[in-house]
């Protein structure tokens, strides 16, 4: 038999249909006592576009660890879903005039086609489907829960409108310059009535218990910037004139007396109220071009800072100077108290605005001249002294801060308090393909939860694509109206849909219950398999999903419904897998690899492989075609390892045979091997838990080369390096394993010394993990180096610990020439190192 052409397509055909037919992935039951893993991955957004070669770099990895686990005896829960619901499936089907509802499904079948071809060891009993109304009720039964909690609520706020796709946005998906992601616009700030989650009730235990985690430092530090916790104090600044007072948030209290303004955002309640009749036109038009402004544009991005006088001073309760109040976007209504107190002399944005428009700078440091509060004071503090303070002149900022405070408090200028960044999470969209908010309203407008029996709340499946449109949810009158049927004149349904962030960020919960659909999810089955022991997600998701999934895993737990508050103990990201180019893969580069033309040009062992051969796994890639050549190649070694397997001396009838087969088999050789091969379990095991996989590949290919070195393998040697490669490679690996079985049951498969472990004749893929001994990791050869008269003329090796007698025999016998018949005078040896002999 020939084995140098290997028919990838045929072997892998073959095996995906039979893991099916057999179900071998299936999740099994789990009883007290077992090991169990769950292990996670990203579940996808099935794109129109179909599967990208970035995909498969986090499911080879996660199915690694999967099947590393279940050889390792670990009962495994190893799921796929589809995060179905969204706006880009929306804008696609409204493109090309079909349903949503109809691209999505045709986007899972080629996805779950692809995925299947890559060869992952998925319980497909498992799957799930965000936009199915048996998923979905249970999204919606989550809004309820929030809801009874007081944690979700509807309030008019300022939003980011994007006004092409006619939706809300999430700051997140808003670029830098302030257009939206997905459709370039310029994102404009709305008031509008909204859904919110008050995940801001958690924002101090979703700080603290980041500490208890398994997961990049980076990731964690993203989610402490994105909760930013800042203490400080309010303070409340009078109006000159008025009883009403200005509330200021700042951290920098110490700085008080430098105080030579305030500013209120343009969407302060009192930039009306403050502003002088002759100024109104002016500030009127500056509020309006305001709102035409990104958060992001307002701030970091803005290096011209603008702003209007409002006309009104107001009275620094430290100290009776007057300041002017200005109105300046710089500063934020989603903020603090959305005024500040400005102190130009230590805050750089308060510098630059003050240099613009000619106000007042006090310092208040001893240097006596501008130093940055944020990036300087707040690290140093004891090493800067406050002027021009009174009371509190000389003493260092650390002092004075306190000092400070108490003095504030004191007097009840203000109080101690602690600000997050963390904003309520806008859960609301003014679009149809997502998953229907389940409230009604009465005739009154009066806000209720439809009862919990009458779930789900179905999304209308009849939409009019004649016209090129698809109508948010909120203008399908029939759908909207038809709650009066059902609850009673007048009532109407709740016209927005939820943003898909909601739908996955619950997944991994609905994964330990399959599909039941009259409870949100087996309680019992999750509190067996969860927390997920291992998470693998693109880094792009490091803040929000996280966030999310993190903040309903605290609800359900405070609602007595889970024993842990933590979801996902361990967290890792896979690199970003760039084009040919070192470009982000993108259709407009065409530098897009497409899975499909590697599945059957090369097979999906070998996309697998590469993928993890290409470089360590967190870091970004770029993809090289050369190389997937060589990964082929590798493979089709592996398949040729079937022609050196010596399957013991019965294999040949006589001696002449065996030499004929072309090489020696001999105990040295084996042991060579048997070496070897421990050295290689104990390797792969290792790195795989450390994620290291691309080493495990070049060990791979070390091993082969050993092999073809020497010659031979025996059987049972090769079904555990089979064993080991099977995790990345399991199409070849069940493949040669079929084929040695029968062999093995024939064969006479007495060796001689030993009798070869028959591995059952079952899949390879449910295999016990090769063991290792530890005595054979020991490299038994020494390297004993010989001097004659101080210098160095040769080495040799010999088994470690051999008898100083014997190393010194053997040192002299080769190095006879140039102890050239001389008196030895004297030899000294350094155990398992040195000989060193001394002539006359
Ligand atoms: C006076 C001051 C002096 C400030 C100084 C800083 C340095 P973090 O630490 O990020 O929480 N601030 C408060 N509310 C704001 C808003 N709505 N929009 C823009 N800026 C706002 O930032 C807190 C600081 O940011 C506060 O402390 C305030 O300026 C400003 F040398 O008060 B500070």
């Amino acid at each position: 038999m020939s084995f140098s052409s290997y028919n990838h397509q045929q072997v892998e055909l073959k095996w995906t249909q039979k893991w099916q037919e057999t179900n071998i992935y299936k999740t099994p039951e789990l009883k007290k006592g077992d090991l169990k893993k769950y292990i996670l991955e990203t579940f996808p957004y099935p794109s129109a576009d179909g599967l990208h070669a970035g995909h498969p770099v986090g499911y080879t990895a996660s199915d690694i660890t999967a099947r590393f686990a279940r050889a390792n005896n670990y009962k495994v829960l190893y799921p796929m879903g589809w995060d179905a619901f969204g706006l880009p499936t929306e804008n696609f089907a409204k493109k090309n005039n079909r349903h949503p509802q109809e691209v999505t499904s045709n986007s899972i079948k080629n996805f779950t086609n692809q995925v299947k071809r890559l060869g992952a060891s998925y319980d497909w009993e498992k799957e799930i489907n965000t936009s199915d109304p048996n998923y979905y009720k249970w999204t919606q039964w989550l809004f309820q829960l929030l809801y009874k909690r007081g944690l979700a609520y509807k309030k008019k706020a300022l939003v980011n409108w994007d006004p092409v796709d006619k939706t809300v946005l999430a700051n997140e998906q808003i670029l830098p310059n302030g257009t939206a992601e997905r459709s370039q616009a310029v994102v404009e700030q709305k008031m509008m009535s909204q859904w919110f989650f008050k995940i801001t009730d958690y924002a101090e235990r979703l700080l603290n218990d980041l500490d208890t985690l398994d997961w990049p430092e980076s990731t964690k530090q993203m989610q402490k910037n994105w909760i930013g916790k800042s203490e400080g104090a309010e303070i409340d600044f009078k109006i000159e004139d008025s009883d009403q007072k200005i509330r200021v948030f700042t951290t920098a209290h110490d700085t008080i007396f430098g105080v030579t303004f305030l500013v209120i955002s343009p969407e302060h309640a009192f930039a009306d109220i403050l502003t002088a009749d002759n100024n109104k036109e002016t500030v009127k038009k500056y509020i309006q071009t305001a709102k035409t402004k990104s958060n992001l544009q307002r701030t970091d991005l803005n290096k011209d800072k603008t702003g209007v006088f409002s006309g009104s001073y107001s009275i620094n309760p430290i100290n009776g100077a007057k300041i002017p109040i200005w109105i300046a976007d710089y500063v934020l209504t989603t903020y603090g108290t959305g005024a500040v107190m400005a102190v130009p002399g230590e805050d750089e944005r308060d510098y630059e605005f003050a240099n613009k428009y000619d106000l007042p700078i006090i310092y208040t440091n001893h240097t006596n001249q501008f130093v940055s509060y944020s990036q300087e004071i707040k690290n140093n503090k004891e090493k800067y002294t406050l002027i021009n303070s009174g009371e509190f002149n000389g003493l260092n900022f650390k002092v004075g801060k306190d000092k400070i405070l108490q003095k504030i408090v004191e007097n009840k200028y203000g109080k101690a308090t602690v600000n997050y960044r963390l904003r309520d999470w806008s859960i609301g969209r003014q679009r149809y393909w997502g998953c229907p908010i389940p409230v009604v309203y009465d005739k009154s407008g009066k806000e209720m939860l439809i009862p919990e029996s009458d779930l789900p709340l179905i999304l209308p499946e009849d939409l009019d694509l004649s016209t090129g449109q698809i109508k948010p949810l909120s203008q399908n009158r029939e759908f909207i109206d038809s709650a009066s049927s059902k609850y009673g004149q007048g009532f109407n349904y709740e016209g927005d849909t939820m943003d898909s962030f909601v739908c996955s960020s619950w997944y991994f919960f609905r994964y330990c219950s399959g599909n039941i659909d009259n409870i949100f999810a087996d309680f019992e089955g999750i509190k067996k398999w969860m927390p997920v022991d291992q998470y693998i997600i693109g880094a792009e998701h490091s803040t929000l999903h996280l966030l999310y999934a993190r903040f309903f895993t605290k609800v359900l737990f405070d609602e007595k419904l889970i024993d842990f508050d933590e979801p996902f103990l361990k967290v890792r990201h896979q690199g970003l897998l760039l084009g040919d180019d070192n470009n982000k893969m993108s259709k407009s580069k065409g530098n897009v690899v497409n899975p499909d033309d590697i599945f059957d040009k090369y097979g999906a062992d070998t996309l697998r492989m590469y993928l993890m051969f290409m470089g360590p796994f967190n870091q970004p890639k770029p993809w090289n075609t050369d190389s997937i050549k060589g990964v082929r190649r590798f493979i089709e070694r592996v398949w040729n390892l079937q022609e050196r397997v010596y399957f013991g001396p019965n294999q040949f009838k006589n001696f002449e045979e065996l030499q004929a087969w072309g090489y020696i088999c001999g105990p040295k050789t084996e042991n060579i091997i048997e070496k070897a091969l421990h050295r290689l379990t104990k390797k792969i095991g290792d790195d795989i838990e450390s994620y290291s996989f691309n080493t495990c590949i070049s060990e791979f290919m070390k091993f082969i080369n050993l092999v073809e070195e020497t010659g031979a393998i025996t059987v049972n040697q090769l079904q555990n390096f089979l064993i080991l490669l099977a995790p990345f490679a399991p199409f070849v690996t069940e493949e040669i394993w079929e084929n040695l079985s029968p062999k093995i049951r024939q064969g006479d498969i007495e060796l001689g010394r030993a009798v070869i472990q028959i591995k059952p004749i079952s899949s390879i893929h449910v295999q016990p993990w090769p063991n290792y001994s530890r005595e054979m990791l020991i490299d038994n050869e020494v390297k004993i180096v010989v001097q004659i008269n101080g210098k160095v003329r040769t080495d040799f090796e010999i088994n470690i610990n051999t008898p100083e007698s014997k190393v010194v025999e053997q040192a002299t016998k080769l190095t006879e020439k140039w102890i050239d018949g001389k008196t030895i005078k004297f030899t000294k040896y350094i155990t398992n190192k040195l000989v060193t002999i001394v002539t006359d």
